[in-house]
């Protein structure tokens, strides 16, 4: 309960005062709620529930930020959340390659992933958000540049994963393809075990099969929410993944698109009455999101990214980890409206990012 009330006042706090994520002062709220919430759950774990060494191993890293974090994070070119425009014409063609590197997940903080991209130079954790319209028939190639084996999973394709979703040797390409026959948002991810440890170092994305008949947006974002577990703070040199803190779930970051809080510093966009559409994906690799815009209710949400049937205006809806949501909302009062996963030690960890409709009036949240 302590770690509860705690989380919930440092939340509080967030939101009360500059909602900038990775300030001295929240950064620090953040980290002590986090390491409360670590010590409990090492309690738990010494009760003999999940047999790891614990302590040291589970020593939580949230909330820590290099000094010039702020800095940092407001030079930083965010991850396009933009949907990109969907190929014309019968086929997709779709050509990543894996490669490892180290990015930044936090401000100042980086960590070393098997990232996806087009090329090797533009690769990142996540991969790209990928467009595709109902029936495209989806030509898919990997290639595997990173130093050990990887495979493709599309949960959009209809396909034997056996033949489909093999692993892939470094060095080495494959190629398959699927008809793009179900619409909605799907994950795709690296399925080569350990899983976990595959989608927790950044092999994950989301791609939208586009029905033709939904109905029209002005503005359309891709958000894919994953937490992070770091066997050390990633600001004096890169973290690797800590299996343990992956396995027991207690992350030190939550992120949209990759990176804690990057749209609190380059919010989205969008003008007063503009129907904005978000298809939001949950990567896990096992937290669900329980997605919510403050300020405003859903106008549409295609629950489960089930396209036929939209519910009409529901508050938060959740988004399972491994599954999507398409979410409309329609605002007319300009203002800076948190996007966010309404499970708040979400929040808490990096899990928020603005919408920015108009021109707000002040600098303050609700
Ligand atoms: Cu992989």
């Amino acid at each position: 309960m302590k770690y509860v009330a705690t989380v919930l006042l440092g939340v509080a706090a967030l939101f009360t005062t500059t909602m900038a994520l990775g300030a001295a002062d929240e950064a620090n709220k953040a980290r002590v709620a986090a390491e409360e919430g670590a010590a409990t759950h090492t309690d738990h774990v010494e009760d003999g529930t999940a047999g790891t060494a614990a302590g040291a191993a589970t020593q939580s890293f949230a909330g820590q930020t290099a000094e010039n974090g702020e800095e940092l994070a407001a030079a930083r070119e965010p991850f396009p959340a933009a949907l990109p425009e969907a190929p014309e014409g019968d086929v997709a063609e779709v050509n990543l390659v894996v490669v490892d590197k180290a990015v930044e997940i936090a401000p100042g903080v980086s960590y070393n992933v098997w990232a996806w991209g087009y090329d090797k130079e533009s690769a990142t954790a996540l991969g790209p958000a990928i467009h595709v319209r109902e029936g495209q028939l989806v030509k898919f190639t990997i290639t595997n540049e990173g130093s050990i084996p990887h495979s493709m999973d599309f949960h959009a394709a209809r396909i034997a994963p056996n033949e489909a979703f093999k692993d892939v040797m470094p060095g080495e390409s494959f190629s398959f393809e699927f008809v793009a026959g179900d619409p909605g948002v799907y994950m795709y991810h690296c399925g080569t075990k350990p899983v976990l440890a595959h989608i927790a170092n950044g092999m994950y994305g989301a791609i939208v099969v586009e029905p033709a008949d939904l109905p029209p947006a002005d503005e359309e974002y891709v958000l894919v929410s994953s937490e992070w577990y770091l066997d050390s703070p990633g600001i004096d040199e890169p973290a690797n993944l800590s299996m343990d803190k992956a396995r027991a779930m207690t992350p030190d970051w939550v992120t949209w698109n990759g990176y804690a809080g990057q749209y609190v510093h380059h919010p989205l966009t969008a003008d007063p009455g503009d129907t904005v559409r978000f298809w939001v994906v949950a990567a896990g690799p096992s937290l669900d999101t329980d997605f919510h815009v403050v300020g405003t209710v859903f106008e549409r949400a295609w629950v489960n990214a089930a396209m036929h049937d939209p519910q009409i205006g529901p508050q938060t809806v959740e988004v399972p980890a491994g599954g999507g949501g398409v979410f409309d909302v329609k605002i007319d009062d300009p203002g800076t409206y948190p996007i966010v996963s309404h499970s708040f030690a979400s929040v808490e960890l990096g899990q928020v990012g603005i919408l920015k409709v108009g021109e707000p009036k002040g600098g303050g949240s609700h």
